[in-house]
């Protein structure tokens, strides 16, 4: 790391808390084995490994890990790239799958209670500070910015938030502020979200990212564990009662993003759905891509399999192995096939004429000769038979595979094993 980050005591005395627990049941099929933050992104990493990052790189060597749904895939990944956090340094790295530890027949009920059952690990390694996260979203942010900000103005919770389309908005909790960023009111979720002062096309949201002094998280936790009508959530229960009776303060994340020299945008995406994610993964594939994946500012640390390079074979009887505007991983072996505008994770075989165009092929998958494929996500493993084509017939495909209504196929291998029975 260069020395654009000096870390303060203040990172060093917060501990990051990841919420890891939740299916992200709209990226469909990709989320049955696995939880969403356990999903591949960008070639190499999964998409937890961009909020894990962010707390490294902001100078937090504590972190804690509360998962719950379909955890294996996630847990295994986590124990092989971030198990380097080091106790004899005053560091940490906890994977806290919910387990009963409170009361015996309770899995954690909301995203409050994933913390809540675990105060006596957090208040044993005694951090001043917690920054809760969501281990679902794509983005580099700097943490310390906002843990200053929270110090600096002496609030009991500060939130961190993003400006939204209004319409965008009914998925998120939505706030008002004063002038001061001081939130006034904080409504989860709202069918008609309310507009920004001054800017009616747009709403204020929360990112799902708090900072907490721990002494007054815990006083909350436990208020809220001892309201029988609580869901036990930060954005339903615990923020709505510190915006009532105490002071939120909004932190946009305008002001501590992280951007690379050619970044122009603040890159924020919960890539939740099939095609946010398909849209994200190939806008990596521009020349100029608003979200820098080289900016070793601020690397996204991951586990990676050691493997060998891609390589391309390309022959003298009209084989062409290629890719143009594309990513390929390592291990991968483009046998004279092509690629156009595609994403490829580590060990995916391409074989003889087969083509890919505008596709997001997760690891260990095999292009079939001749297949032809484009506008695709294809799930880790796929055997893709030779000859298939998809992407060019609409009503075959949304017969065949996971057809989102901006076209785009989710393939399967079940998807594929049942075509074999037709
Ligand atoms: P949601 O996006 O609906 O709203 P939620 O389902 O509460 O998010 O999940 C937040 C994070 O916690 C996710 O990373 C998820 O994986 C994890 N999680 C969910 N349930 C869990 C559980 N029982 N145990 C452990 N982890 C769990 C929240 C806020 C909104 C805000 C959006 C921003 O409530 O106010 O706008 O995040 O995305
Ligand atoms: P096709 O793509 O024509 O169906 P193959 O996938 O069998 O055929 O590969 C053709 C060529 O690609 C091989 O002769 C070899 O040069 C290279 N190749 C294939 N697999 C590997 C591998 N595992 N390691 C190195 N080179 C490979």
């Amino acid at each position: 790391m260069t020395d654009r980050k000096r870390h303060a005591p203040i990172a060093r005395d917060t501990m990051a808390y990841v919420l890891a627990g939740g299916r992200g049941s709209r990226l469909m099929e990709m989320t049955d084995t696995r939880a969403k933050p356990a999903v591949y992104f960008g070639g190499k990493t999964r998409i937890i490994d961009f909020a894990l990052s962010n707390a490294l790189n902001s100078g937090i060597r504590r972190i804690g890990v509360a998962t719950q749904y379909k955890a294996h895939s996630l847990i295994r990944h986590l124990q092989r790239g971030w198990n380097f956090l080091r106790p004899e340094r005053n560091e940490s790295f906890d994977v806290l799958p919910a387990s009963q530890r409170v009361s015996e027949d309770q899995w954690y009920a909301g995203t409050a209670d994933a913390v809540y059952q675990n105060a006596d690990i957090i208040e044993d390694y005694a951090p001043k500070y917690m920054i809760i996260l969501a281990g679902d979203h794509i983005y580099k942010m700097d943490y310390e910015i906002m843990l200053q900000n929270h110090v600096d103005s002496g609030a009991d919770v500060t939130v961190g938030c993003l400006e939204v389309p209004r319409m965008e908005a009914t998925g998120f909790g939505v706030m008002h502020v004063d002038e001061t960023g001081l939130i006034t009111d904080f409504i989860e979720k709202p069918k008609d979200p309310p507009p920004m002062p001054g800017r009616p096309d747009y709403a204020l949201a929360s990112m799902g990212i708090y900072v907490f002094e721990t002494k007054f998280l815990m006083d909350q936790l436990r208020r809220d564990a001892a309201d029988p009508n609580s869901s036990r959530d930060f954005g339903k229960d615990i923020i709505p009662h510190i915006v009532k009776h105490g002071r939120a303060q909004a932190h946009s994340f305008n002001r501590s993003c992280v951007r690379s020299a050619q970044e122009t945008d603040a890159y924020w995406r919960d890539v939740g759905t099939v095609d946010a994610y398909w849209q994200a993964n190939i806008d990596l594939t521009d020349v100029v891509p608003p979200l820098d994946i080289y900016d070793r500012d601020w690397p996204i640390w991951t586990y990676s399999e050691i493997t060998p390079p891609a390589k391309f074979v390309h022959d003298d009887d009209g084989r062409r192995g290629m890719a143009i505007s594309s990513l390929v991983s390592g291990d991968c072996i483009i046998s004279g096939g092509a690629l156009r505008r595609s994403l490829l994770f580590t060990g995916v075989r391409m074989h003889s004429y087969s083509q890919l165009n505008h596709a997001v092929v997760l690891p260990h998958t095999h292009i079939g000769r001749g297949a032809r494929l484009s506008g695709v996500v294809v799930d880790r493993g796929v055997q893709i038979p030779d000859g298939l084509v998809i992407g060019e017939d609409p009503d075959l495909d949304a017969q065949r595979f996971r057809r989102t209504s901006n076209g785009i196929c989710l393939v399967t291998q079940p998807m594929i094993d049942r075509l074999s029975y037709r």
